[in-house]
Protein backbone atom coordinates (compact mmCIF):
# COMPACT_ATOMS: atom_id res chain seq x y z
CA UNK A 1 0.00 0.00 0.00
CA UNK A 2 1.01 3.24 -1.11
CA UNK A 3 -0.32 6.93 0.54
CA UNK A 4 0.73 10.15 -0.97
CA UNK A 5 -1.11 13.70 -0.90
CA UNK A 6 -3.44 15.24 -3.32
CA UNK A 7 -4.12 18.85 -2.50
CA UNK A 8 -7.60 20.34 -4.50
CA UNK A 9 -6.01 23.70 -5.06
CA UNK A 10 -7.86 27.19 -4.89
CA UNK A 11 -9.27 27.03 -8.07
CA UNK A 12 -10.83 23.94 -7.93
CA UNK A 13 -12.18 24.73 -4.69
CA UNK A 14 -13.83 27.94 -5.74
CA UNK A 15 -15.17 26.38 -8.50
CA UNK A 16 -16.83 23.49 -6.72
CA UNK A 17 -14.17 20.56 -8.39
CA UNK A 18 -13.95 19.66 -4.85
CA UNK A 19 -15.96 17.08 -4.66
CA UNK A 20 -15.74 15.87 -8.27
CA UNK A 21 -12.02 15.37 -7.41
CA UNK A 22 -12.74 13.10 -4.37
CA UNK A 23 -15.09 11.30 -5.91
CA UNK A 24 -13.34 10.53 -8.87
CA UNK A 25 -10.24 9.09 -6.67
CA UNK A 26 -12.59 7.11 -4.42
CA UNK A 27 -14.82 6.01 -7.42
CA UNK A 28 -11.13 4.35 -8.60
CA UNK A 29 -11.36 2.07 -5.39
CA UNK A 30 -8.10 4.52 -3.33
CA UNK A 31 -9.63 5.26 -0.11
CA UNK A 32 -8.98 8.61 1.77
CA UNK A 33 -7.36 8.37 4.97
CA UNK A 34 -7.00 12.55 5.85
CA UNK A 35 -8.73 15.42 4.95
CA UNK A 36 -9.02 18.91 6.36
CA UNK A 37 -9.49 22.61 4.66
CA UNK A 38 -6.88 25.22 5.28
CA UNK A 39 -5.44 28.78 3.86
CA UNK A 40 -2.09 27.98 3.05
CA UNK A 41 0.25 30.37 4.78
CA UNK A 42 3.91 31.77 2.93
CA UNK A 43 5.54 29.78 5.10
CA UNK A 44 3.60 26.09 4.37
CA UNK A 45 3.26 26.95 0.59
CA UNK A 46 7.06 27.55 0.67
CA UNK A 47 7.85 24.23 2.10
CA UNK A 48 5.78 22.62 -0.25
CA UNK A 49 7.27 23.96 -2.91
CA UNK A 50 11.02 24.07 -1.93
CA UNK A 51 11.90 22.38 -5.07
CA UNK A 52 10.67 25.10 -7.74
CA UNK A 53 12.33 27.76 -5.41
CA UNK A 54 14.09 29.94 -7.98
CA UNK A 55 12.06 29.03 -11.26
CA UNK A 56 10.45 31.76 -13.24
CA UNK A 57 6.22 30.07 -12.51
CA UNK A 58 7.68 30.62 -8.28
CA UNK A 59 6.31 33.55 -7.49
CA UNK A 60 3.00 33.48 -9.10
CA UNK A 61 2.51 29.55 -8.14
CA UNK A 62 3.19 30.97 -3.97
CA UNK A 63 0.26 33.43 -4.69
CA UNK A 64 -1.79 31.12 -5.96
CA UNK A 65 -1.53 28.33 -3.36
CA UNK A 66 -1.98 30.99 -0.71
CA UNK A 67 -4.95 32.59 -2.48
CA UNK A 68 -8.12 31.17 -1.12
CA UNK A 69 -8.36 27.88 1.26
CA UNK A 70 -7.44 24.62 -0.26
CA UNK A 71 -8.47 20.98 0.44
CA UNK A 72 -6.00 18.82 1.69
CA UNK A 73 -6.05 15.01 1.58
CA UNK A 74 -4.14 11.54 2.16
CA UNK A 75 -5.11 8.84 -0.43
CA UNK A 76 -3.86 5.47 0.43
CA UNK A 77 -4.12 2.50 -1.77
CA UNK A 78 -1.60 0.10 -3.90
CA UNK A 79 0.53 2.05 -6.30
CA UNK A 80 -1.47 5.35 -5.03
CA UNK A 81 0.98 7.92 -6.38
CA UNK A 82 1.20 6.44 -9.70
CA UNK A 83 -2.08 5.76 -9.92
CA UNK A 84 -3.37 9.32 -8.71
CA UNK A 85 -0.84 11.25 -10.95
CA UNK A 86 -2.57 9.19 -13.99
CA UNK A 87 -6.35 10.36 -12.69
CA UNK A 88 -4.94 13.65 -12.19
CA UNK A 89 -3.53 14.07 -15.45
CA UNK A 90 -0.47 16.08 -17.58
CA UNK A 91 0.87 19.27 -15.10
CA UNK A 92 -0.33 21.05 -18.10
CA UNK A 93 -3.98 20.95 -18.95
CA UNK A 94 -3.50 21.46 -22.39
CA UNK A 95 -1.28 18.01 -22.49
CA UNK A 96 -3.47 15.78 -20.26
CA UNK A 97 -5.19 13.30 -21.80
CA UNK A 98 -8.84 13.44 -21.89
CA UNK A 99 -11.12 11.96 -19.14
CA UNK A 100 -8.24 13.52 -16.06
CA UNK A 101 -9.37 15.75 -13.89
CA UNK A 102 -6.72 18.53 -15.77
CA UNK A 103 -8.00 17.80 -18.97
CA UNK A 104 -11.59 17.95 -17.73
CA UNK A 105 -11.96 20.63 -15.89
CA UNK A 106 -8.73 23.15 -16.51
CA UNK A 107 -6.84 25.00 -19.61
CA UNK A 108 -3.99 26.45 -17.92
CA UNK A 109 -0.62 24.98 -16.63
CA UNK A 110 -1.02 27.74 -13.93
CA UNK A 111 -4.60 27.34 -12.63
CA UNK A 112 -4.35 23.14 -12.88
CA UNK A 113 -6.78 22.08 -10.34
CA UNK A 114 -4.75 19.75 -8.33
CA UNK A 115 -1.83 19.04 -6.50
CA UNK A 116 -0.83 14.75 -6.55
CA UNK A 117 2.54 14.17 -5.04
CA UNK A 118 4.96 12.42 -7.94
CA UNK A 119 7.06 9.50 -5.78
CA UNK A 120 7.46 7.55 -2.91
CA UNK A 121 9.84 10.19 -1.03
CA UNK A 122 7.98 13.44 -2.25
CA UNK A 123 4.68 11.78 -0.86
CA UNK A 124 6.56 10.61 2.66
CA UNK A 125 7.84 14.32 2.87
CA UNK A 126 4.47 16.26 1.69
CA UNK A 127 2.65 13.93 4.36
CA UNK A 128 4.88 15.23 6.57
CA UNK A 129 4.53 18.73 6.23
CA UNK A 130 0.64 19.16 5.78
CA UNK A 131 -0.42 16.33 8.55
CA UNK A 132 0.45 15.60 11.66
CA UNK A 133 0.59 11.68 12.43
CA UNK A 134 -1.69 11.62 14.66
CA UNK A 135 -4.76 13.24 11.52
CA UNK A 136 -3.90 10.71 9.68
CA UNK A 137 -7.24 8.21 10.28
CA UNK A 138 -6.83 4.78 8.57
CA UNK A 139 -8.96 2.18 8.56
CA UNK A 140 -9.91 -1.15 7.24
CA UNK A 141 -12.69 -1.43 4.80
CA UNK A 142 -14.36 -4.46 3.78
CA UNK A 143 -14.93 -3.52 0.26
CA UNK A 144 -11.08 -4.11 -0.63
CA UNK A 145 -11.68 -8.21 -1.36
CA UNK A 146 -13.61 -6.58 -4.41
CA UNK A 147 -11.52 -3.93 -5.34
CA UNK A 148 -7.88 -6.24 -4.31
CA UNK A 149 -6.70 -9.62 -5.73
CA UNK A 150 -5.12 -10.22 -2.29
P1 LIG B 1 2.95 18.89 -10.90
O1 LIG B 1 1.96 19.72 -10.10
O2 LIG B 1 2.28 18.20 -12.05
O3 LIG B 1 3.76 17.97 -10.05
P2 LIG B 1 5.33 20.58 -11.05
O4 LIG B 1 6.29 20.59 -12.17
O5 LIG B 1 5.76 19.94 -9.77
O6 LIG B 1 3.96 19.92 -11.58
O7 LIG B 1 4.92 22.10 -10.78
C1 LIG B 1 4.16 22.43 -9.63
C2 LIG B 1 3.07 23.37 -10.03
O8 LIG B 1 3.66 24.60 -10.46
C3 LIG B 1 2.20 22.93 -11.21
O9 LIG B 1 1.14 22.08 -10.83
C4 LIG B 1 1.68 24.25 -11.72
O10 LIG B 1 0.60 24.72 -10.91
C5 LIG B 1 2.88 25.16 -11.50
N1 LIG B 1 3.73 25.24 -12.70
C6 LIG B 1 4.64 24.36 -13.11
N2 LIG B 1 5.26 24.74 -14.24
C7 LIG B 1 4.70 25.94 -14.54
C8 LIG B 1 4.92 26.90 -15.61
O11 LIG B 1 5.73 26.68 -16.50
N3 LIG B 1 4.15 28.02 -15.56
C9 LIG B 1 3.23 28.26 -14.58
N4 LIG B 1 3.01 27.40 -13.57
C10 LIG B 1 3.73 26.25 -13.54
MG1 LIG C 1 5.18 18.32 -8.61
Amino acid sequence: MERTLVIVKPDGVQRGLTGEVIRRLEQRGLKVIALKMLHVSRELAERHYAVHKGKPFYEPLIEYITSSPVVVMVVEGKAAIRVVRKTVGATNPADAEPGTIRADYALEIGRNIVHASDAPETAEAEIAIWFRAEELCPYERSLDTWIYEG
